[in-house]
């Protein structure tokens, strides 16, 4: 029996990365005077790596040998991260980063099913609830039962702690619950779990094969809008 529907944010309830998160993270670079700039391909390649402090982390070590290492560099890219956070949520409140198809709808059935809710990313929390607030309702994140985000966990996707710590909130057993998600990383981490996860690809996403999926498809459809199943089968 389903009791539990669980999310991922960033690219799943939303296209947050290229047109968002992207974007933010140039801000943040341009406002502490870096001349660096991720464009959208490079963007895909960095996406290899959740968490915004992670990619910056992964940024430099790999794109960036020249870059003279500040002597406290986590601490300065903890900086430089927040500056970027502060960034998504202005993007995020201007309304510019709208739901994927049939995601209110599925939430919204969901609730009058009285299947519970949460949502499980690497995402700052901050970043998580601007967005929702934003492009679901204002009230939306008394939704979720648990949001669990960002450093919560010390390991981000594809570990499956934050998969784990969602289901120890909400004292559920895996099999009893369903997640949607957008990733390689992400279905790592929700399988890891062992957690039964649908696919939504997206424009970064879609790429890539997804074998642990229980179902892959376009997206979450919509009456005038039907998803393409890409993978899996549409069991009931
Ligand atoms: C999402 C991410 C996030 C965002 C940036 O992964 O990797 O890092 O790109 O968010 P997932 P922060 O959808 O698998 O959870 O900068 O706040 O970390
Ligand atoms: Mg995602």
């Amino acid at each position: 029996e389903l009791k539990a529907l669980i999310f991922d944010v960033d690219g799943t309830i939303a296209e947050t990365e290229r047109d968002g998160h992207r974007v933010a993270f140039n801000r943040a670079f341009a406002d502490a005077g870096l001349e660096w700039h991720w464009t959208v391909e490079l963007y895909g390649q960095l996406l290899e790596v959740a968490g915004g402090k992670e990619r910056i982390a992964f940024y430099l070590q790999e794109y960036q040998p020249p870059f003279r290492e500040p002597e406290d560099r986590d601490r300065w890219i903890a900086e430089l991260h927040a500056i970027k956070t502060e960034h998504f949520r202005a993007l995020s409140a201007s309304g510019q980063i709208p739901l994927r198809p049939g995601v209110r709808r599925l939430l919204e059935e969901a609730k009058q099913q009285g299947i519970r809710l949460a949502i499980a990313t690497t995402s700052a929390p901050e970043n998580a609830i601007a967005l929702i607030e934003h492009a679901i309702a204002p009230d939306s994140p008394q939704w979720f039962e648990a949001i669990a985000a960002g450093d919560i966990v010390e390991r981000k996707k594809p570990a499956p702690d934050i998969y784990d710590y969602v289901l120890e909130q909400m004292d559920l057993a895996p099999e009893s619950c369903l997640v949607i998600e957008d990733s390689p990383q992400g279905l790592t981490a929700a399988t890891g779990a062992g957690l039964n996860t649908v696919i939504t690809v997206n424009n970064y996403t879609a790429r890539y094969p997804f074998p642990k999926a229980a179902l892959t498809i376009d997206h979450l459809g919509e009456p005038d809008n039907p998803f393409t199943v890409l993978a899996g089968e549409v069991g009931n």
